[in-house]
């Protein structure tokens, strides 16, 4: 079943701009939504989403969300002359008013809800909605912050009501606090609100206390609001992907949301002269990769702010390409976070662990620190305090962060067969899927080599074909002719032996190997940093402890979908990360107690890494798991797992215990600041 990807857009909503002079609007151009489309038909990425077209809202949408008054007033903009639009604006914070401004804002909503009804209805997968005005600061009676109606606040609203969605996540990952969708949902835990955003302790706008981590939802809703400031300029990617290691993901997971609303906007990205932060445009195909697998894969994005019009235009395209189901790039120079992400980090977590189970171990807070809370002078984020990576100082002190440079995305090409199959006889080729047989690729050389290593004593035919087999399809996949693959085999461990000795004599491979359930591992061939080796499963570790073998020990193995998503989440993605594979190895032993749901979530989220380069290698008995595998290597979102209750504390422990050992290795899987360091003005 090929379910597409929306793309709506309409030209009519690049007809108002600012008429006057006000520094604080200047940069909310109708040219962000211009070159934004112009860049998705210009890499042939409009063309293969779905056009879907713009309607305006109807009053009752917008009341969905804004009162009548409010409503009303708006409505009389239109005619009123150039004077009285710009009275009528000084009411409200950094927002103008133009007399098309009425009838874009109703079709940003309007495409707003057409992106819902498709997704909703089946029609597409998910999809992104390219609008103006934007809406996240808009409130129940105030425009705001460029925004008129919020468009993702009465889309949650709309998709409650029509189709009895019981849990949205909203995602904003925009730089500026969405406080109007905050102010919407506060009381509501049908409504999962989360945020990052330039804070400063509080010296950016719109400078609220309830912008920060502590503003965590009221009455029903507690724990249903997250907010994550960022106390300084230039965040990098790998401080936006630990915040969706160690506190979005987790907490999504842990919801089980039926829909995902992200609130896209691109100010967060480098070049942006609003969010000073340094994120480079491929790190919202990471970010988008990651929502992708909640919810069914039902996933809209909105746009909302991106004043950079080459980071936003690329970034839009990065986003879009992801949800098509290309390729997601190399994460490129990934650390850890930076000492003010770790302490935003801390903070947070600590603030939501009475509220989530994933986070119920989280580090307290310093309680005699109160320094996070201090109005301070706004801080630049200086290279040198980076974790583990020297920067060069900058030469001046106030960055000029529109003349920053970033190499453009690379070209992130498909290789011809998307997903390859050996399957013992008897056992049909999944649709989609590209039957890949030894006959194709006699190579002597190769088969020479396996029978010296694997068949000194016994003469297996069969199971020397198959090694075969999988050798053959990991060279095409280094070649990138053939993006991923599943191998049933007699022999798991055997073949997983053969795959990663084929992978080692490939000078630059660096393979992870995550082997599911218990069974032999091995454990030994992990010195060189050439393998990392995750393991997850219900045995104690044995054999060396090393930065490259990583044995998680669940107490029910595979079988507890909490403790496994917390482990994938919170350890396996950070990890791979990190390290950041050419191939993904994925092994399930026999017997692994995982169901399949579970499975096809890891399965979906590793083809984050290695450029969807993912081997999967399962017993030849398994035939059942054949379909759904293949499903999700082709990119078929999990099904969702619904909310998900608590791990076991012992593994919760356990898995805290491992990520402390790990910590000063892997610098990704760091959730507090150092001790000392945190809130310190002085640094370094
Ligand atoms: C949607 C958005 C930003 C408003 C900034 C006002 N608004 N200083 O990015
Ligand atoms: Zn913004």
């Amino acid at each position: 079943m090929m379910m597409g990807t929306a793309l709506i857009y309409d030209e009519q909503m690049t007809k108002y701009k600012l008429l006057w002079v006000d520094p604080a609007c200047k940069v909310e151009v109708p040219e962000r939504l211009i070159v934004s489309h112009e860049a998705l038909v210009r890499n042939g990425l409009a063309d293969r989403c779905v056009s879907i077209p713009v309607r305006e809202a109807t009053d009752a949408e917008v009341l969905l969300v804004h009162s009548e008054e409010y409503l009303e007033a708006v409505k009389r903009t239109p005619y009123m002359s150039l004077g009285d639009l710009m009275e009528f604006t000084l009411q409200y914070g950094d927002v103008y008013f133009h007399p098309n401004i009425y009838h874009c804002a109703k079709l940003a909503i309007g495409a707003t809800l057409q992106l819902v009804d498709n997704v909703m209805t089946g029609r597409v997968r998910n999809g992104m909605a390219l609008v103006r005005p934007p809406g996240h600061h808009s409130q129940h009676s105030a425009a705001n912050g460029f925004c008129v109606f919020n468009n993702v606040a009465i889309a949650a609203q709309y998709a409650k009501q029509k189709y009895g969605t019981k849990r949205v996540l909203i995602v904003d990952w925009d730089v500026h606090h969405g406080q109007g969708v905050q102010y919407c949902f506060e009381d509501d835990p049908s409504v999962l609100y989360f945020s990052w955003h330039r804070y400063e302790h509080q010296n950016f706008w719109p400078m609220l206390k309830e912008s920060d981590y502590d503003s965590v939802g009221k009455d029903k809703g507690a724990g249903f609001n997250i907010n994550v400031p960022w106390n300084k300029v230039g965040m990098e990617n790998s401080d936006y992907l630990a915040v969706f290691f160690h506190v979005l993901l987790p907490a999504a997971y842990e919801f089980g949301p039926d829909l995902v609303l992200v609130s896209a906007g691109f100010d967060s990205a480098i070049g942006d002269p609003e969010g000073k932060m340094c994120a480079t445009p491929d790190v919202f195909a990471h970010l988008t990769h990651l929502l992708m697998n909640l919810a069914g894969g039902k996933l809209c994005a909105v746009l909302e702010g991106g004043y950079n019009l080459t980071s936003l235009a690329q970034s839009v395209c990065q986003t879009v390409q992801t949800l098509l189901g290309d390729p997601v790039p190399r994460p490129t120079e990934l650390g850890g976070p930076c000492e003010s992400a770790l302490e935003s980090i801390h903070c947070v977590r600590s603030a939501h662990k009475q509220y989530w189970s994933c986070l119920k171990h989280a580090a307290d807070r310093p309680t005699s620190d109160l320094s996070t809370k201090l109005f301070k002078v706004a801080e630049q984020k200086s290279g040198e305090e980076r974790n583990g990576v020297e920067h060069k100082e900058k030469e001046n002190e106030e960055m000029n962060t529109e003349a920053a440079v970033w190499p453009e995305p690379p070209k992130r090409l498909a290789p011809p067969v998307h997903t390859a199959s050996a399957l013992p006889g008897g056992v049909a080729c999944p649709d989609g899927c590209k039957c890949f047989s030894s006959s194709e690729d006699p190579n002597p050389f190769v088969l020479g080599e396996l029978r010296e290593n694997f068949f000194k004593e016994s003469e297996d035919k069969d199971a020397l074909t198959t090694l075969c087999n999988l050798s053959a399809l990991l060279e095409r996949m280094e070649k990138n002719e053939i993006r991923n693959g599943l191998v049933l085999v007699r022999d798991v461990s055997m073949a997983m032996m053969c795959a990663v000795q084929h992978a080692a004599t490939s000078l630059t491979n660096r393979v992870l190997l995550v082997c599911v359930g218990d069974g032999a591992a091995p454990t030994h061939i992990t010195e060189d940093g050439k393998t990392l080796l995750v393991q997850i499963s219900s045995k104690e570790p044995e054999g060396q402890k090393s930065k490259y073998y990583v044995p998680v020990c669940l107490r029910k193995g595979c079988s507890d979908m909490a403790g496994f998503t917390q482990a994938v989440l919170g350890l396996l993605l950070p990890l791979g990360y990190e390290y950041d594979p050419n191939l993904v190895l994925l092994v399930r032993m026999p017997d692994s107690g995982l169901c399949e749901s579970v499975w096809q979530q890891l399965t979906g989220l590793l083809q984050g890494l290695a450029q969807g380069h993912t081997l999967v290698l399962m017993q030849e008995d398994e035939k059942a798991s054949v379909g759904p595998t293949a499903s999700s290597l082709l990119g078929t979102p999990a099904p969702s797992l619904g909310p998900l209750g608590a791990p076991l504390p012992e593994d919760v422990e356990s898995l805290e215990r491992l990520r402390h050992r790990l910590q000063a290795d892997w610098k990704l899987l760091q959730t507090t600041a150092a001790p000392g360091s945190g809130g310190s003005d002085q640094r370094d």
